[in-house]
């Protein structure tokens, strides 16, 4: 694939020229096994830079380090001092907004624009809310009416940290997911040991300076690198560890529930998805047909809440297929750097392999790809932007997430019939629904069994509001008031008055 990209910036080449390596207690730290692995750009396979590689004894010093500075200055921080930081955080991202998108874009393949349009800002933007939250974390006082606790009582119930919170991210968004766990737990008090996914591990060692220049003290958020089944499933079993925050496979998730229960640790857990998005007949098609393509192909598909099951109304399916193929015909698929890049290539190998695996497997049950449906060049992890028609239900292209850019298009003619079959998943993260009708819109939402749903849009996501999984897409809710519930415990005090 021809490329007309730009070398990295000097800065992006200065912290790519030393390995990366561990945060734990305020201090950039080698692995105690001194082993590294590389971290490669998926244009083109080749080596960015190698990191370290966290094993059992990191793992025991970060959740050290992370239980002492809970006792700490961060314990005595006052909630407006706490807010002061957070917000901090914020603009240090945007003031180095070009680097931390050239690093991600570099380390992701997403597109250079994208990453500075919508990862950067986007977590900024989780900062700043999150930075409102800690001077608004109030209990309240109770009447005590209990027939068997006779007397005058005053009752009240206080917020409190968690305590020691393991978040454990995926590699489709690096910065951003890391964002989504680290400001609500800082808001809440709670101290942290990130783990990053190992296929991209830098734009968290880059948020490591921006956290420790904003002021968050030693030991407060640690960042430990490496892979899932040393440093992930050790934080998930850690006697030491309050909270598991995770975001990532179902198949992972199922792990860490397992891990979880020797301490009975807090989990939640934000899972996959197969998220229907159904085109009514009677729909603005011109904004459906754009809001089904960016619905799947944003960000190569790799997006928990991509929608990957496409269903329209009979009357318009094939002037919809057509135009969503004719979007996927003309996206630019190219280097991650390259201006005009619309489209990236998938995160790695291993991941161009699944997504591969899936186009062989819908092709071998008898689905067609209308355009798209291979890899596209030899160089890099490229995948076509792909459409499948033809399927049938229990294809596995149709019930398993391929987090590929592959969208199925589903015809369909009966309300109800619809929502039966949008609601045919073990997923629920999300869904969209293209419509002019009002009330019908409201009566799909009410029917569906999603965590979010869009009307007339896609991919909206905002700090304020609360997102996560029915059924097998997860427990609990990460964002807006919902997610600090996640990160506090309530304590009731309760005083018998003299
Ligand atoms: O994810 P993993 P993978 C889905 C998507 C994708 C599939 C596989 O369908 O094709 O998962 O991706 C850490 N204990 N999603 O294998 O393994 C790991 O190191 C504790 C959807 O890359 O779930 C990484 O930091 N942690 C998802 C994180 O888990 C473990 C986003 C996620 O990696 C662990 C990503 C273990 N035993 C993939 N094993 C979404 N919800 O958006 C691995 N990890």
């Amino acid at each position: 694939m021809t490329t007309t990209a730009p070398a990295p910036s000097p800065e992006v080449s200065d912290f790519l020229a030393s390995p990366v390596l561990h945060l734990i207690d305020g201090r950039n730290v080698p692995s105690a096994s001194g082993e590294v692995f590389p971290t490669v750009n998926p244009c083109n396979g080749e080596t960015l830079t190698q990191v370290a590689f966290g094993g059992d004894e990191d793992v025991n010093r970060a959740v050290s380090a992370a239980r002492r500075a809970l006792d700490g200055p961060w314990g005595r921080m006052t909630p407006a001092q706490r807010s002061k930081i957070l917000w901090r955080v914020g603009d240090l991202l945007e003031e180095r907004v070009e680097e931390f998108a050239l690093v991600e874009a570099l380390d992701n393949g997403k597109p250079l624009t994208y990453a500075r349009l919508v990862d950067v800002p986007l977590s900024a933007d989780w900062f700043r809310y999150m930075a409102g939250w800690p001077t608004k974390l109030e209990g309240s006082t109770i009447p005590v009416t209990s027939t068997a606790a006779p007397g005058d009582y005053l009752a009240y119930t206080v917020r409190e940290p968690v305590g020691v919170v393991a978040a454990i991210v995926a590699w489709n968004f690096p910065l951003l997911l890391a964002a989504w766990k680290l400001s609500p737990a800082l808001a809440a008090g709670n101290t942290v040991i990130l783990k990053p996914a190992e296929q991209t591990p830098l734009s968290a060692a880059l948020l490591g300076e921006v956290l420790r220049e904003a002021g968050i003290p030693d030991g407060v958020v640690n960042i430990v690198q490496g892979d899932g089944e040393n440093v992930g499933a050790a934080l998930s079993a850690h006697p030491g560890v309050d909270k598991v925050s995770f975001t990532g496979s179902t198949e992972v998730g199922r792990h860490i529930v397992g891990a979880a229960r020797g301490n009975l640790k807090k989990v939640t857990l934000e899972l996959g998805g197969k998220s229907p998005n159904i085109v009514f007949g009677d729909a603005d098609i011109d904004a459906a047909i754009e809001g089904a393509a960016m619905a799947i192909f944003f960000n190569q598909g790799e997006a928990c809440e991509a929608g990957s099951r496409l269903f329209v109304q009979s009357t318009v399916y094939d002037r919809v297929v057509e135009g969503v193929a004719e979007i996927a015909s003309t996206l630019k698929v190219g280097d991650s750097l390259d201006p005009d890049t619309q489209m990236g290539p998938v995160v790695s190998e291993k991941q161009l392999d699944t997504v591969l695996g899936y186009l062989d497997s819908g092709r071998a049950e008898g689905a067609t790809a209308v355009t798209g449906g291979g890899r596209k060049g030899d160089v890099g992890y490229f995948v076509e932007p792909t459409v499948l028609v033809d399927t049938t239900p229990n294809m596995r292209v149709v019930k398993e997430e391929i987090f590929g850019p592959v969208v199925t298009a589903i015809p369909f003619d009966d309300i109800d019939d619809i929502v039966r079959t949008a609601n045919d998943t073990e997923y629920g993260l999300a869904a969209g629904i293209w419509t002019s009708d009002v009330s019908k819109a409201h009566n799909v939402a009410a029917g569906i069994k999603a965590g979010t749903v869009w009307i007339n849009s896609y991919h909206v996501l905002d700090p304020a509001l609360p997102f996560g999984g029915y059924k097998q897409s997860g427990w609990g809710r990460e964002h807006g008031a919902a997610v600090l519930d996640a990160y506090t415990e309530t304590k009731t005090v309760i005083l018998k008055k003299g």
